[in-house]
């Protein structure tokens, strides 16, 4: 007899160092203080994480949307921008923000990413960039995609928000395209309780960067243009450079979790762990599931309200697809015709709990419960009128 959890178990939990760390980062904060606009804690941050991400520019921000909002800024995109319906809403609404249509492409059935094969077709006149989501940490088709891109002199954007860590085919994903952004927000693998970072190739664009999020300020005369406070406080740094240390150990508990969910969730007819291919590193950010309905007998949102009642709160990202907010129902792009694997794959993925933390006996109760839940093909029997006696049993499912 399976009995609810009798604490919550979420979707994740942040990492935190343990207490006495921070406190030494503390002392040399009050010690130095500066407590922001650039100190010494940012510095040794932006240089560790260029050497872990394996990328060659890096700027740091208090958080990933204003990260996006300035790449936008940096490459000074306008117009239309192609990107994903399935995402956070963070991502097309940094494009608004800068008076950027989104204009939505539908995913890759597999990936859950942009489908490349749809891309073209979406470019106009007016399009200025494609801005892919690696959701999950799955990386987009990063070379069809700069194909493409060159093809029609497009820049190249990743929502990189969910991907640190990931490699493909040994190359750090924050080095595609022209400008990738991390989330270090506090539910990510590697967090600074609120936090961001743009990585790019192009040297150059640091100090456009890095001038943009500083309110344009280059000097104490001038302010060359309308840039924003995009800045990472010393607080935000500290966390960082500490998540920073433990960011392995934290990496192989996940991933010895996501084991146990693949070896115990193997046998459950209808239910998928969605895994990225072999030529990627994951970073083990989230544990998403895909059930089928017709083999599992029940639905993904079913399935989301009978974990709740055993205190297990698991999580429909990215549902609803952007797409369907009302402040972009009215766009062309979000036709019904247009995003149909977007429309299903929204409606069958749950993320379940994941976080270093979490004990592998309670993850192998989660598995249970949803074996539980399972519910076979369902049988209706048929009393014949006449006789009382079982007819037939005809299978259907749900
Ligand atoms: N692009 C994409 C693709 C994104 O997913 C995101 C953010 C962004 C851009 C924007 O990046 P940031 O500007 O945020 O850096 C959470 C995060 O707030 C958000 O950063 C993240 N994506 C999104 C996928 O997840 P919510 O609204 O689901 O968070 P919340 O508060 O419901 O937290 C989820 C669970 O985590 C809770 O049930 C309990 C646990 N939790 C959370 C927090 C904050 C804790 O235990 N402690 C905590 O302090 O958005």
């Amino acid at each position: 007899m399976l009995e609810p959890f009798p604490q919550p178990i979420y979707v994740t939990r942040p990492f935190l160092p343990p207490m006495e760390e921070m406190v030494g980062q503390l002392e040399d904060i009050w010690t130095s203080q500066c407590l922001t606009n650039g100190g010494t804690k940012h510095a040794q941050l932006e240089l560790e994480l260029k050497e872990l991400l394996h990328v060659p520019n890096l700027s740091l921000f208090n958080n990933g949307t204003i990260a996006l909002m300035v790449a936008c800024q940096s490459l000074r995109l306008s117009g239309e921008v192609i990107t994903t319906p399935f995402t956070f809403p963070a991502t097309p609404h940094a494009l608004t923000w800068n008076g950027i249509q989104p204009v939505f492409c539908d995913i890759d059935p597999r990936s859950f990413t942009l489908d490349v094969s749809r891309l073209e077709r979406m470019i106009t006149a007016k399009t200025t960039a494609i801005l892919g989501v690696h959701v999950y940490g799955m990386p987009c088709d990063v070379i069809k995609i700069q194909e493409i891109a060159d093809r029609y002199g497009l820049r190249v954007l990743y929502d990189a928000a969910h991907a640190f860590g990931v490699a493909v085919n040994n190359q750090g994903i924050g080095t595609f395209g022209d400008i990738s952004m991390f989330s270090f927000h506090a539910t990510k693998l590697f967090h600074t309780v609120e936090g961001g970072a743009l990585t790019f190739n192009d040297k150059r664009l640091k100090q456009r960067i890095d001038l943009l999020k500083n309110f344009g300020i280059a000097n104490e005369e001038e302010v060359l243009e309308p840039g924003i406070n995009g800045k990472m406080n010393e607080l935000q740094a500290a966390m960082g450079l500490l998540v920073a240390r433990h960011l392995e150990d934290e990496r192989s508990k996940r991933a010895e979790i996501i084991q146990t969910y693949r070896k115990d969730l193997s046998d459950i007819a209808g239910i998928d762990l969605v895994l990225p291919p072999a030529n990627v590193d994951s970073n083990y950010q989230y544990c998403v599931i895909r059930v089928n309905q017709r083999l599992f007998g029940r639905t993904r949102d079913e399935l989301h309200t009978l974990l709740c009642d055993y205190n297990v709160h698991t999580r429909k990202y990215f549902y609803p697809l952007c797409s369907d907010y009302s402040c972009y129902r009215h766009l062309p792009s979000t036709d019904e015709k247009n995003l149909l694997v977007a429309r299903q794959v929204v409606r069958e993925v749950l993320c379940l709990p994941l976080y270093g933390d979490l004990q592998l006996p309670d993850v192998r109760k989660i598995c249970a419960l949803i074996k539980a839940f399972h519910t076979p093909v369902r049988s209706i029997q048929i009393i014949e009128a006449k006789t009382g006696t079982f007819a037939n049993t005809i299978p259907f499912s749900a």
